[in-house]
């Protein structure tokens, strides 16, 4: 056949077994030999029954994405599906690893679907800024119902064998020889005789399907998707599919991904996909790491506890280490209640909890850190207890243990420089709550060993982080942006915005909440107590402050909070104030709309990412997306501040920052000079 495709007849059951790793997408040099084979063997007398399976280490996990935005070349994947349909003898798809996207669709093309026991099944597309593009939203529907296939599209995760078999998705789970399992399957079900129905034509259940309850239930998810086109398309192309007739519902699934695959959210969410695997890559990828066995974590307080639990959650035994014994039950304390918090939403089971739980082991001796093969320090953002910590685990870490600080934004050359191995000194900046969130922002010192940052980056993927490189300046890649995005906020207030028409531009942006609120959220002492450690000031934060008014934490911040509610109401007070400052600075107030909102806060923030590619402080624009979309909730559909310059074109940015430059004579609107590159070039590449 092909390197991609090969076929063996197996006493009359045909085997037709893709092979294109990594992940056997289904790019066209795939598609053109597998359409060839299968009509071969439809055609084939000798054959009573095909098994599709693959290769190495997954089912097909879709369709290529690296194909999407180019003319399609014939056969596409509907064509291959359809034909599929046509075969009157059996079809099995015999499925291990994941059966995603294009690679459900072509399962769903088949008369059965058997599975491994730990397959996992799903139609991601939706990630993608994409809906499934195969016939997966006509198709789904029909074995798993609407209710079911609307979840599972809308929300694009997968599920696992045992949930699919009890949906009717696939009709055998094996452990063991699966292509076996699915030859031995075929030959019966050919012994039993047919007729087979493709599932195209299993639409009987579909009548009952409530649809005022689907509606509700759609409504509900395009309340969520906030500005996200594609989850809305993936439930109407669900609805088509109970409403309409097959080929009429697969028409207008065809129209909808045609036209969400060349939107800006897809190429947006396609460059994000690559993005996140691109910042896993360090040069000389064949690095050796070193052996993690066990994790140690000083301090137990939020953040500590947080990692701990991202470690524990990753398999890792963990040495929790605290000042006192007192400290330490209250951090253990904590961990126990979040993971009870877990079970009581039915996101673990009470076995997994106590799995957890074992693994982690109290201290209040360094000594106890000499087992660890890496040390994390989450004490308080103080240089001088950095040092003292460090010097500590200098002399008690044992040889090669890899020491790392979750500053963020303390000098980690100056703390590697106080202890004999800086070459083991590197930071892990987790973001809170750090075994919630996916993003870690490994930070290079410069003298940090390869193998030192080869084994972190590896790590982070083992505890599902979304890992970064970045190097060492004040605030590393995010912070430092967030200082640049937020530099105008206390400006635009004092000329006249309010908190709520600042909050809502970025809302309407995309944003899951604006400056603001995320203040309120986050408390506002912790940005006061920063500003005073470095004598910087913010007039309307810090009197708020002074006030005490923290936020969500005091009921009042930037807005009230009624008892126990997230979402703050104005506050008449805080705009007197805000009145009152602006006057007594002989600020007179007007109007700001919701450009100029956007020009004076997210064009700083890519004009900064700018100057840190210039300083190799990152490696990649597509970095900076990936930091900002994992770490700061940029808008997906927008694909990162970098990215995002690009939509919103670089020369328009430059136009308008030298607009505000001149205007304000603040450094934060000099545009940098890759900027102005990237306007002429449309590239952000620093050696272009
Ligand atoms: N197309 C092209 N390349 C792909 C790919 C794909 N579908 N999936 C993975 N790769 C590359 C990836 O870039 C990386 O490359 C390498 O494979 C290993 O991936 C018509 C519209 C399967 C769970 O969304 O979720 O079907 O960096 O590092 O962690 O309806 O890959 O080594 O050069 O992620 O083991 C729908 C996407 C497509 C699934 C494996 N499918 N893939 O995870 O490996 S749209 C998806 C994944 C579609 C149809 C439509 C994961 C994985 P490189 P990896 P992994």
């Amino acid at each position: 056949m092909s390197n991609s495709v090969s076929v063996v007849n197996e006493n009359g059951v045909a085997i037709v077994t893709i092979d294109n790793p990594p992940v056997n997408a289904l790019s066209f040099h795939v598609r053109e030999p597998l359409m060839q084979a299968l009509v071969d063997l439809r055609d084939d007398a000798s054959v009573a029954a095909i098994v599709i399976a693959c290769a190495g280490r997954t089912f097909v996990a879709g369709a290529d994405i690296t194909e999407f935005g180019k003319p399609v070349q014939q056969p596409d994947l509907r064509a291959v599906v359809a034909m599929l349909e046509t075969v009157a003898k059996p079809t099995v798809a015999a499925i291990h690893g994941t059966a995603l996207g294009g690679g459900l669709e072509l399962a769903l093309g088949c008369h059965f679907r058997v599975a491994d026991a730990g397959a996992n099944l799903g139609l991601p597309e939706v990630k993608l800024g994409l809906l499934p593009g195969g016939g997966g939203t006509v198709r789904l529907p029909r074995l798993v119902g609407a209710a079911k296939a609307l979840k599972m599209i809308v929300s694009g995760s997968p599920i696992g064998a045992a949930e699919a078999h009890e949906a009717g998705l696939v009709d055998a789970v094996f452990e063991g020889d699966l292509t076996t399992h699915a030859v031995n399957f075929a030959r019966e079900i050919a012994r039993k005789g047919g007729p087979f129905t493709p599932v195209r034509d299993r639409d009987e259940d579909l009548g009952e399907t409530d649809l005022a309850a689907f509606d509700a239930e759609a409504a509900d998810l395009a309340r969520k998707a906030r500005g996200l086109e594609a989850p809305l398309a993936c439930a109407q192309a669900v609805r088509n599919a109970v409403t309409l007739p097959f080929d009429e519902a697969l028409a207008a699934e065809r129209a909808l991904f045609a036209k969400l695959v060349a939107s800006d959210q897809s190429r947006a969410q396609r460059h994000l996909f690559f993005a996140e695997r691109e910042a896993a890559k360090l040069p000389g990828k064949d690095t050796p790491k070193r052996r993690i066995a066990r994790v140690g974590v000083i301090g137990a307080g939020t953040m500590g506890g947080g990692i701990a639990m991202a470690f524990a959650n990753g398999g890792f035994p963990v040495t929790l280490l605290e000042t006192s014994m007192e400290a330490l039950q209250r951090g253990l304390g904590m961990i126990e209640k979040n993971y009870a918090v877990s079970v009581s939403r039915g996101s673990l089971t009470e076995d997994a909890k106590h799995q957890r739980l074992a693994q982690f082991k109290g201290s209040t001796d360094y000594a106890d850190l000499a087992e660890c093969d890496l040390i994390i320090e989450a004490v308080f953002e103080d240089m001088g207890v950095k040092k003292e910590v460090f010097g500590k685990l200098d002399a008690v870490a044992k040889p090669g243990a890899i020491l790392a600080t979750n500053t963020s934004y303390l000098d980690i050359n100056e703390i590697a420089g106080s202890i004999s191995r800086p070459r083991d000194v590197l930071g892990l900046h987790f973001f809170s709550p750090a075994n919630v969130m996916k993003l870690l922002e490994i930070v290079r010192a410069d003298k940090t060993a390869p193998d030192a940052l080869a084994t972190v980056v590896d790590l982070a993927r083992r505890i599902g982080k979304v890992a970064v490189v970045v190097g060492v300046c004040h605030g590393f890649v995010g912070n430092r942006m967030l200082a640049a995005r937020g530099s105008e906020s206390e400006a635009l207030l004092l000329e006249g915005a309010t908190p709520s028409q600042i909050d809502k531009a970025f809302t309407d942006f995309g944003w899951p909440m604006g400056p603001f609120q995320m203040g309120d959220l986050a408390g506002l002492d912790i940005g006061w107590r920063n500003r005073k450690a470095r004598g910087l000031t913010a007039v309307i934060a810090d009197t708020l402050c002074e006030q005490g008014r923290f936020g969500q934490k005091t009921g009042r911040g930037f807005y009230l909070y009624e008892a126990g509610a997230r979402a703050g109401v104005p506050d008449p007070e805080v705009e007197a104030l805000i009145r009152e400052k602006a006057a007594e600075r002989g600020i007179a107030p007007r109007a700001i709309g919701a450009q100029e909102i956007i020009e004076r806060t997210l064009y700083p923030l890519v004009n900064e990412g700018a100057k840190i590619l210039e300083e190799k402080i990152a490696a990649r624009a597509s970095d900076i997306d990936v930091v900002w979309v994992n770490g700061y909730g940029f808008p997906i559909g927008k694909g990162g501040p970098m990215f995002w310059a690009g939509l919103e074109g670089a020369a328009r940015i430059v136009e308008r920052l030298d607009h505000w430059h001149q205007r304000t004579g603040k450094d934060v609107f000099m545009p940098a000079s890759l900027l102005k590159r990237m306007a002429e070039t449309g590239s952000w590449d620093t050696e272009a």
